[in-house]
């Protein structure tokens, strides 16, 4: 799906900022129609930004259910005959918007865009009332999946993820106009020959103006270094600057349609970074050349805003990323928002691009968060329903976000449960699934501890293995000694797989400025020996070829008996302070630099 844009011939118009909003506990409001009028009893809630922590009210916070969104927009008066849009970045985890008192869009699945063609509802210049009903209950058929319970006290919402459910519009809405002869998708695919660089790409058009497809290559300074006429083809580029890690150069492909008098219809920017991603035995290959992963497992998740998108923290997690020499991250455990690839595009970090399908394991959620026990896979639980919305979740995923260069393998899903024939039977087709929308990039999924060598079924469907490993902590806890072989045998044996191994996670809670002589858990000293008890054993594995630490920042979750405040593994603190262990990363990650 092409993001909104200001080019010669479309224009957009944000519309975050402060809407109306309220809770619905009784779910009065669709039926209702709260749509239909100014929202009853609204208070102002900020958007993007999760609802759940901006209230002093922890009523808010623990809302199960409906929530209403609404707001005015003008539509610019220039708009006159254009086709207008109507889009949101993400609505969490799935909503219906009406535009006025008509229904223009329902969408599943928190973290990828949707939108609606709203041209017959609106006119240039008139005020138009914009009302979303944002749902955040997690069932068996959601990605993520949970439990709502029908209590005495009301809703509860249980899930087998360790991440706060943050629920609300946590990323922009827009508005956006285009000619009504339109370009409605780019694919891009590079290559390389030599030195030589080669852009594929693939246009698609809509609308009834008779017209051709022009497009223009353009290098970082606006230079043309190669044109192409028609829906589809192949540029080359001659002594290629090439896309790579820590080098985020970028092309710029113009893509326009043209009318019979050469008058431009449309226009629409793609940025290109041209590189080459291959798995080869037991190395992960980008240009050619083996690449080590150094990085973590992120959250989108801040104070106050939640799962809100901010420039302020997009910014600054880059740069920490940079000062202690990360090269990559996982987008732990769902699609980040499109401004995190464009930045991570321009800044040659590398990313794991994951799907929201965590928590697909209940066995270890029951483990893990004191839930009762169900099956995961059965036609009650995660079923052939669960496996559309999640295969949905895929091609929504690479739909939007393939034609970035720093994105570099699909991982469709976070520690599903993968020792069961079940398990298998239910994975064999979204693997076959991803490689068809994209024959381009490998596929893996994070495998978790239960699913051990010799017990993971679905192992041998990924391109790359991806472990999630905590020994030292979950086991062995507090005996690095212990953990040292026991990690070190179970990475030998994945080893003899003959394929390259990621370290998806690796790390241990840790109270920043909590201080041992002896290397206690929960400690700065043993976060630090733990993860250098890690690097030794990755170090003397040969298919090890990246390393991922759980996580980036402190987080917040649901409470529990495990969480203080929420998961402490973070390497920065939750207001992203270094703790001991950022310090012992950096000099590990820097060294060759
Ligand atoms: C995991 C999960 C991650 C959790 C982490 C932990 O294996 O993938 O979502 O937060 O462990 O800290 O327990």
């Amino acid at each position: 799906m092409l993001r909104p844009q200001d080019t010669s011939t479309r224009e957009r118009k944000s519309l975050t900022g402060l809407w109306e909003f309220r809770l619905d506990p009784t779910r009065a409001g669709r039926s209702a129609r709260w749509f239909a009028d100014s929202l009853p009893d609204a208070v102002r809630a900020p958007v993007p930004a999760s609802y759940n922590d901006v209230f002093a009210d922890a009523t808010v916070r623990d809302h199960v259910g409906d929530v209403w969104y609404q707001t005015t927009a003008r539509v610019p008066r220039g708009w006159e005959g254009r086709r207008v849009v109507l889009r949101f970045d993400s609505a969490t985890h799935r909503a219906v918007v009406w535009v006025g008192d008509t229904k223009v869009a329902e969408h599943e699945g928190g973290y990828t865009p949707f939108e609606a063609d709203v041209t017959s509802l609106l006119a240039p210049g008139d005020e138009v009332r914009i009302t979303a009903v944002v749902n955040n209950e997690l069932s068996f058929q959601s990605i993520p999946p949970g439990i709502v319970e029908d209590t005495p006290q009301g809703l509860r919402q249980l899930y087998f993820h360790d991440f706060f459910n943050y629920a609300g519009l946590h990323r922009a809405v827009w508005l956006y106009a285009t000619p009504t002869t339109y370009v409605s998708d780019v694919t891009v695919v590079t290559d390389r020959h030599g030195s030589t660089g080669l852009v594929r790409y693939a246009v698609q058009s809509s609308g009834d103006a008779d017209h051709t497809v022009q497009v223009t290559l353009r290098d970082a300074e606006g230079r043309t270094v190669a044109t192409g006429d028609g829906a589809g083809g192949e540029l080359s580029v001659g002594d290629a600057h090439l896309w790579a890690p820590g080098d985020g150069y970028l092309y710029e492909l113009e893509v326009e349609l043209v009318d019979a008098e050469g008058a431009t219809l449309d226009s629409y920017l793609q940025t290109v970074g041209i590189r080459t991603v291959e798995v080869r035995g037991i190395q992960f290959l980008i240009n050619g050349e083996p690449f080590y992963f150094k990085g973590f497992g992120k959250h989108e998740d801040s104070a106050v805003r939640g799962k809100g998108y901010d420039d302020a923290f997009l910014v600054h997690d880059f740069a920490l990323l940079d000062w202690i020499g990360a090269n990559s991250f996982r987008t732990s455990h769902y699609p980040y928002a499109d401004e995190v690839y464009d930045y991570a595009d321009r800044e040659g970090v590398v990313i794991l691009d994951e799907v929201a399908a965590v928590g697909q394991n209940v066995e270890l959620a029951g483990g893990i968060f004191g839930g009762k026990s169900y099956v995961t896979f059965s036609p009650e639980t995660v079923n052939d329903v669960s496996r559309e919305v999640h295969a949905q979740a895929i091609r929504e995923l690479v739909a939007r976000d393939k034609n970035h260069p720093s994105v570099v393998l699909w991982s469709i899903a976070n520690e599903p449960e993968s020792q069961t024939p079940e398990s298998r039977e239910y994975f064999e087709p979204l693997f076959a699934l991803t490689r068809e929308l994209d024959p381009t990039r490998p596929v893996g999924f994070a495998n978790f501890a239960l699913a051990s060598h010799g017990k993971c079924l679905v192992s041998d469907l990924g391109d790359v293995l991806m472990l999630n490993r905590y020994y030292g902590w979950y086991v062995n806890t507090g005996d690095l000694v212990a953990a040292e072989q026991a990690w070190q045998t179970e990475l030998e044996a994945w080893a003899t797989e003959g394929k390259p191994i990621i370290i998806t996670e690796y790390g241990a809670d840790t109270v920043a400025g909590l201080h041992s002589v002896a290397p206690v858990p929960w400690t700065e000293e043993y976060q630090v020996e733990y993860l250098e008890m890690n690097h030794r054993v990755f170090d003397r594995v040969d298919a090890v070829v990246g390393e991922h630490v759980w996580n980036f920042a402190d987080f917040a979750t649901m409470s529990g008996v495990r969480r203080v405040d929420g998961n402490k593994k973070g390497v920065f603190t939750r207001d992203r302070r270094p703790k001991a262990a950022a310090h012992l990363l950096r000099r590990r990650w820097t060294r060759d630099a």
